[in-house]
């Protein structure tokens, strides 16, 4: 094992002066947004080219040190921090992004673009691009594909590996594969951007990712749609979702988060009276959309009560309810996220059930549903516990395996959830998760604490 003056001394050699080890710049580094996971690193090394990543890699290889890629550092399963003294390999400088193809709508972003710097390039071409989360400021296209990042659109454009035409990125062993042409019909053999979506770093860094854009829609509308039953609103969003070809957003909440939502913001709540579940339904298209949402909200049942908004300002303070869920929750301490999604006929009885079953293990915990109701996916925050105490996390999830639902939907594995893979994969599916790792990572330089369960754990 090297020593720290060597690595450092070989890191110089790479990236001149872009290595970092002033503990204090390093300490924003190594916990991640929930404070829920946080770890030590000695060095955090910033490349400014994807040859320059591919001499860290190599390098650390070579000294048998492991690296733990990041991005933004918006990941919520404790998969972007060193856990355990690993080098951060921080890719915020792989800020490069081409002109946008506007022919082909194509556009090919650095590791490191944030996800609005995207958004921006493609609307300032005629487009858009499909995929939109609530840290769009600091999310990188780098993060998002290496999580498969979902979020809000999935809906309508799918998540981000079906934006992925091609990835640049260098493998464990330190080469580089690079495949950016952006053919859209193009089998000639395994699809690393596929593969590589997902993989959380484990398999290589992504520096580049060549993604494909979708039209740009003149018109917008949100409406936010209150329920006396979740299984009023889960019924809500099949309707919408059979009558609606304009859909982009079909978002859920429940009572006690709009109230912790309203408390930390200072907003006031969209109705007067307090009703149990609400729906966010978003619907975009090249003709105005807003009377085609009003006729379908007319035949859904038990609604009781709805606001309308398609003025940008208004539309905003809407998706604030909603968006604003995950920073409210952080005021009340580091939180335990559980991403899981449900077969649509049980998300309503999950939601309803699951408060009850955390409280049974923990009386002090608390519960916050809210999340994606068109794809299944409810995000299940719970405060007051412990970051380490991972008996409501155990309890949660062996619930959503009863199911038949996933344990991750769109934050990925990471550390939180590597215990529990065996829920939602076969034991023959993970050894061929490990085969592929040793293929592309022989020497797990890549990221050894994220995904794959601990060997023996
Ligand atoms: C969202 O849908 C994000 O807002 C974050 O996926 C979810 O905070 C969370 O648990
Ligand atoms: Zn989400």
């Amino acid at each position: 094992m090297a020593s720290n003056r060597e690595l450092v001394d070989r890191l110089r050699e790479v990236v001149g002066p872009n290595v970092v080890t002033d503990p204090e710049v390093i300490a924003s580094y190594t916990v991640d947004w929930t404070r829920r996971f946080a770890g030590h690193a000695a060095v955090v090394v910033r490349p400014g080219s994807t040859e320059e990543v591919a001499g860290v890699v190599r390098t650390c290889r070579e000294l048998g040190v492991a690296l733990v890629p990041q991005g933004g550092n918006t990941g919520l399963v404790g998969g972007g921090v060193p856990l355990h003294g690993e080098v951060v390999l921080a890719l915020g400088r792989l800020q490069a992004l081409e002109p946008v193809d506007a022919l082909a709508g194509q556009a090919t972003a650095g590791a490191g673009v944030a996800l609005t710097g995207l958004q921006r390039a493609a609307g300032s071409a005629g487009w858009a691009y499909g995929v939109d989360l609530a840290s769009r400021d600091s999310a990188t296209v780098g993060g998002m594909v290496a999580t498969n990042a979902g979020g809000t659109h999935v809906l309508r454009h799918g998540d981000t590996r079906q934006q992925v035409l091609g990835v640049e990125a260098v493998l464990g062993t330190g080469s580089v594969v690079s495949h950016l042409g952006g053919l859209v019909k193009d089998n000639t053999g395994y699809h690393l951007p596929s593969l590589l979506c997902g993989s959380e770093g484990t398999l290589a860094v992504v520096t580049a990712a060549r993604l494909r854009l979708v039209p740009a829609t003149a018109f917008r509308t949100v409406a936010v749609l209150a329920f006396p039953a979740v299984s009023h609103a889960v019924e809500a969003a099949t309707l919408l979702r059979r009558s609606l070809s304009s859909l982009e957003a079909l978002e859920l909440f429940l009572a006690p988060g709009l109230e912790l939502v309203c408390s930390v913001t200072g907003m006031r709540a969209p109705f007067a009276d307090r009703h149990h579940a609400y729906l966010l339904v978003e619907v975009a298209d090249h003709l105005d959309p807003t009377e085609s949402l009003a006729e379908a909200t007319d035949s859904v049942g038990h609604l009781a009560g709805a606001v309308v908004a398609t003025e940008p300002a208004r539309r905003a303070e809407l998706w604030r309810y909603r968006e604003a869920h995950t920073e409210a929750v952080n005021t009340l301490g580091p939180p335990h996220k559980l991403d899981v999604t449900l077969p649509l006929g049980s998300l309503a009885e999950f939601i309803d059930l699951v408060p009850a079953v955390v409280r049974s293990i923990d009386p002090a915990a608390r519960t916050w549903l809210f999340g994606h109701a068109g794809d299944g996916n409810v995000h299940v925050n719970v405060s007051g516990l412990a970051p380490d105490d991972d008996r409501v996390d155990d309890g949660v999830f062996r619930m959503v395996g009863a199911y038949g639902g996933s344990i991750s939907a769109e934050h990925g594995i990471g550390t939180a959830k590597r215990r529990w893979l065996h829920l939602s994969r076969s034991d023959s599916e993970i050894s061929a998760f490990r085969a592929i790792k040793q293929a592309l990572d022989p020497d797990a330089v890549l990221n050894p604490n994220a995904l794959l369960p601990a060997v023996g754990g």
